[in-house]
């Protein structure tokens, strides 16, 4: 066997891996806000994974930073912490910090701190990371299905469902609503004195 016959193989199979993840998920997708107003939930739903992570919101901003930071839960300085993929239930689900408009980006960071093989693997994957971590990352926006590859790329199998998530936006209630634009209301008054 040649070694160009060696390499056309491994490269079909790296094709076909590409192939079935992207028939349902695009990594590196950013999260964008659909409507004003959006609270943004986020459910956890699962893993195949040995390895164990947390999930993250760093905060909102444009495709490639993070503008306004999500308060930190813990001091991992990664914002508020959502889900962990060994420890957290099935059907958990979290608040993200904050009311967001239409075409935030949302930003998240999943941090791997247990491993087992490859024992290589402790990272933390963030999707305002341009150089690569963004890829491990994947949304559907049709679907909301967001999910993880926690591999190293370079022995990844990246079968992307490493932990695995659903975020959904809802306008803010009603009374929420109105209870801002009073306050806002108040607040003009308080300035015209
Ligand atoms: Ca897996
Ligand atoms: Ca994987």
């Amino acid at each position: 066997m040649s070694h160009m016959h060696q390499f056309s193989g491994a490269m079909a199979v790296v094709l076909i891996a590409a192939g079935v993840a992207r028939a349902e998920i695009v990594a590196g997708d950013p999260v964008i806000v659909p409507f004003d107003g959006a609270l943004a939930t986020i459910e956890y739903l699962g893993e195949e994974a040995d390895y164990t992570g947390d999930l993250y919101f760093l905060g909102w901003g444009e495709e490639i930073a993070v503008i306004e930071w999500a308060t930190s839960t813990d001091n991992t300085g990664l914002g508020q912490w959502l889900a962990n993929n060994h420890n957290s239930d099935i059907g958990d689900t979290m608040l993200l910090e904050g009311t967001f408009s239409a075409g935030d980006v949302l930003h998240f960071a999943y941090n791997v701190t247990e491993v087992t093989d490859p024992p290589d693997g402790i990272a933390t994957y963030r999707t305002d990371d341009r150089d690569e971590g963004y890829l491990h990352l994947a949304w559907d926006f049709e679907t909301g299905d967001f999910v993880v590859e926690d591999l190293p790329f370079y022995e990844s199998d990246f079968d992307y469902n490493d932990a695995q998530f659903r975020i959904t936006f809802e306008a803010i209630p009603a009374p929420a609503v109105l209870a801002l634009l009073g306050l806002g209301g108040l607040v003009s008054t308080r300035r015209r004195r």
